[in-house]
């Protein structure tokens, strides 16, 4: 017996060498010292045994059962040493960070480029009232307009704003006049999607007023933001448009920059992409808003901040800004 426990000793020795982790040398404290161990085996029959036998046995398997356990004990003593030393709770972490979406990258950009010319940043509700979001912008419950806008009602009568636009209104209420508000956000019609066409989208609404602003105002304010906002030369084009609380109101298109204007599926083969409608703010919108339209002019625009993002880092179809893949939207190596 005395052979067979040196034997259990010399093997604990050895499994202890291999093994590296605090989880290893448990397992072997089990191995060897647990109920089902070799030395309990021999601990379990002492009582078989004369009383002769177990005044010498007795007090050996103690002693053997004192070394295993030593011999565990100063292992998972060195094993914890080792750990403390390399571990260093100072070191920075090597972790991945994310990154900006690039509607919110564009966002920003455009905000900042405003600001510099006086702009100040506001925000309304997503969910807005009939009248903020139609009826205070001169389009009446039996209008044609509201057509152009399928809109997402709710039970509670309000509806996920159409557009960045009651924002004009809000804007006009809060603050007063002579006035420069942009207004970044989300948006959401019930649309066919295709390649240009989401139903949740971001535009920045801008707008003006004051004593003698003119059109050559709101060109000028528009040329010079696309300018900052492409830092390069875009083809842009002015045509006629229609929107109830505008009056002239234009449609301003960019040249489509996935396909340098020669027709793809973004824009869907005419080679401009619809950018930034604009114009004149309609007497009845500012009369609404106890606005006198004989003093005071002004002008509005709405941007499509989405369809933006997508010139500016040549996306061509506006689904992927919305779909959460992180691994598409890392493509595009915006920091
Ligand atoms: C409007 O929403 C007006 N409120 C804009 C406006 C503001 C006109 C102030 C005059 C004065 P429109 O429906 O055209 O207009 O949308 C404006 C821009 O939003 C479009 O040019 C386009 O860039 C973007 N847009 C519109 N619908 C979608 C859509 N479903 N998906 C992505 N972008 C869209």
């Amino acid at each position: 017996m005395k052979d067979n426990l040196k034997q259990i000793i010399i093997n604990l020795e050895q499994d202890l060498k291999n093994a590296t982790k605090e989880a290893d040398i448990l397992n072997l404290k089990a191995k060897y010292l647990g109920k089902k161990s070799e030395l309990n085996n021999y601990l379990s029959n002492l009582k078989e045994m004369t009383s002769e036998e177990k005044k010498v046995n007795g007090p050996l398997l103690n002693q053997i059962k004192k070394e295993l356990e030593n011999l565990v004990n100063r292992k998972l003593e060195e094993i914890t040493n080792q750990e403390t030393i390399t571990f260093d709770d100072t070191k920075p972490v090597a972790r991945k960070f994310g990154s900006l979406h690039p509607i919110t990258i564009v966002a920003k950009e455009v905000t900042d480029i405003l600001k510099r010319m006086g702009f100040t940043v506001v925000s309304g509700p997503e969910m807005e009232s009939e009248y903020y979001n139609f009826e205070a912008l001169n389009i009446p419950r039996t209008h044609p307009a509201r057509d152009m806008q399928d809109t997402y009602w709710l039970d509670n009568g309000y509806l996920l704003r159409t557009h960045t636009s009651p924002n004009q209104v809000r804007a006009m209420q809060n603050y007063g006049v002579p006035l420069r508000v942009c207004a970044p956000g989300r948006c959401f019609r019930n649309e066919d999607l295709d390649a240009c066409h989401e139903n949740t989208f971001f535009q920045l609404e801008g707008m003006v007023i004051d004593k003698d602003i003119s059109i050559s105002n709101l060109i000028y304010v528009m040329e010079s933001m696309l300018r900052e906002i492409f830092q390069m030369d875009v083809k842009v084009r002015l045509r006629p448009g229609f929107f109830p609380f505008t009056e002239p109101s234009f449609e301003l298109d960019c040249s489509c920059l996935i396909c340098k204007g020669t027709g793809c599926p973004t824009c869907k083969n005419t080679g401009w992409l619809e950018l930034c409608p604009c114009g004149m703010i309609h007497p009845n919108v500012l009369k609404m808003s106890d606005i006198d339209p004989e003093v005071y002019t002004g002008f509005a625009f709405g941007l499509g901040l989405t369809r933006l993002a997508m010139m500016k880092y040549k996306i061509n179809d506006i689904r992927v800004l919305n779909n959460g893949d992180l691994r598409e939207l890392k493509d595009f190596e915006i920091e």
